[in-house]
């Protein structure tokens, strides 16, 4: 456990004492109703102490679970300060990244991935490992209450000194949390954590997103949804290295065994997600902890046959440069479509390939060639000068 006394828990938002902000405005009406000290202006609400980058390293460094939320706060910040702030703390600490096996779980929503990381999570901090749980979820924000829902679905494991549960960055483009997601996976993997669980609900990107940062990637079904395998597409499949058919306990068993040998047997047609890696379907319940060791035993497996391959290394190694290209992608979109010169030009432009006045080839010419001189004359502070 932290050192630290808090009141606050470590997955608040940073912001909070914005909240205490509204009671500077209060009417006369309502002062009668809170504590005069507000009122008078003598009581100001405890501002939390920016911690400086050295504290922020350090306490990463040694596990300290309130400085490592507090790191992942400042990731999670749109602010250009925090942002280069976060990345010098992050920069510091990459040499103790990248030891922990990373596990994506995917699944439509109800499929009990929460359920299952909670039970699977508290067997591996009983087997001695430190857990980080972490999620992905495009469609939440920090309003709706996925937090909650989360923090009472992982009740136990996120009381455990040996676990860390952090919920989806709230807002922004996929491309966004996913950045956040990453770096988060980085500090958590400084602070000591060798097994990361990353949860997503299949909407959209998402599974790809966190199939493309993990090692082990498991897609969690149910049973009894009958339609073609509850309409579940070749393409997720295919990105799986294991298939989970979850809630296998009490009534539910049998026919849970039965879908077991459906996607068994659709494995056979499937392009495996990793070489060398044949993918199977698995049983598990988070009630009855049927499958939970063996599933374990399988990622184990899992990571000495890929390492032994080289397969393990090449991934990672992969995984790295495709986010590199991908924040150039974005980097670079962002400041062409930033850019007011080019904007500004843009309705004209977009009227003269609809006229069939020039080409979209050639207004593309055009708008890179003028995006280039006024890039050079603006001489743009880049928002990645991190010093
Ligand atoms: N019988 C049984 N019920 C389970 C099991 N796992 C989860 N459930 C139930 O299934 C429901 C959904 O579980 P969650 O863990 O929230 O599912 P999820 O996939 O995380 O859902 P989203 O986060 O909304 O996508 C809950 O009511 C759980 O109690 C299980 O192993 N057996
Ligand atoms: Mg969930």
């Amino acid at each position: 456990m932290s050192n630290y006394t808090t009141t606050t828990p470590d997955w608040a938002v940073s912001n909070q004492s914005a909240v205490m902000s509204g009671i500077e405005g209060i009417k006369d009406t309502t002062v009668g109703n809170i504590n005069p000290a507000f009122a008078s202006g003598a009581f100001k609400p405890k501002r939390r102490m920016t911690l400086t980058e050295d504290e922020l390293v350090d306490g990463v460094a040694r596990g300290d679970r309130m400085i490592l939320s507090r790191a992942i706060t400042l990731i999670e910040s749109n602010s250009p300060k925090h942002f280069a702030k976060a990345q010098r703390v992050l920069q510091r600490l990459l040499p103790q990244t990248g030891k922990a096996l990373r596990i994506g779980i995917t699944g439509v929503p109800g499929a009990g991935k929460s359920t299952l990381i909670e039970a699977f999570g508290n067997m591996l901090c009983d087997n001695g490992h430190r857990v980080a749980v972490l999620s992905i979820d495009p469609t939440s924000s920090i309003t709706k209450g996925s937090i909650l829902g989360d923090k009472t679905r992982m009740g136990t494991l996120s009381r455990r000194t040996e676990a860390f549960i952090r919920p989806s960055p709230a807002g922004g483009t996929l491309g966004g949390v996913a950045r956040k997601s990453r770096e988060t996976m980085l500090m958590c993997e400084a602070a000591g954590y060798d097994v990361i669980l990353i949860e997503t609900v299949g909407v959209g990107q998402s599974e790809t997103t966190v199939r493309s940062m993990v090692d082990f990637f498991m897609l969690v079904v149910l049973t009894g949804a009958g339609d073609d395998l509850q309409g579940i597409k070749k393409g997720i499949m295919e990105l799986a290295d294991a298939i989970v058919v979850n809630k296998a306990d009490g009534d539910n068993l049998v026919r849970a065994k039965v879908t077991r040998g459906e996607y068994e047997r659709m494995t056979e047609f499937i392009r495996p997600a990793t070489d060398g890696w044949p993918t199977h379907a698995y049983l598990a319940s988070a009630v009855t902890k049927l499958g939970l060791p063996e599933l374990w035993q399988v990622i184990q497996l899992f990571k000495e046959t890929t390492t032994k391959s080289g397969v393990f290394q090449r991934r990672r190694d992969s995984q790295l440069l495709d986010w590199m290209h991908a924040m150039i992608d974005e980097h670079l979109h962002n400041l062409f479509f930033g850019d007011a010169v080019i904007m500004g030009r843009m309705p004209e432009i977009r009227e003269a390939v609809l006229g069939g006045v020039i080409s979209p080839t050639q207004a593309v010419a055009e708008l890179v060639k003028m995006f280039d001189i006024t890039r050079a004359a603006q001489k743009k502070v880049d928002l990645f000068e991190v010093r």
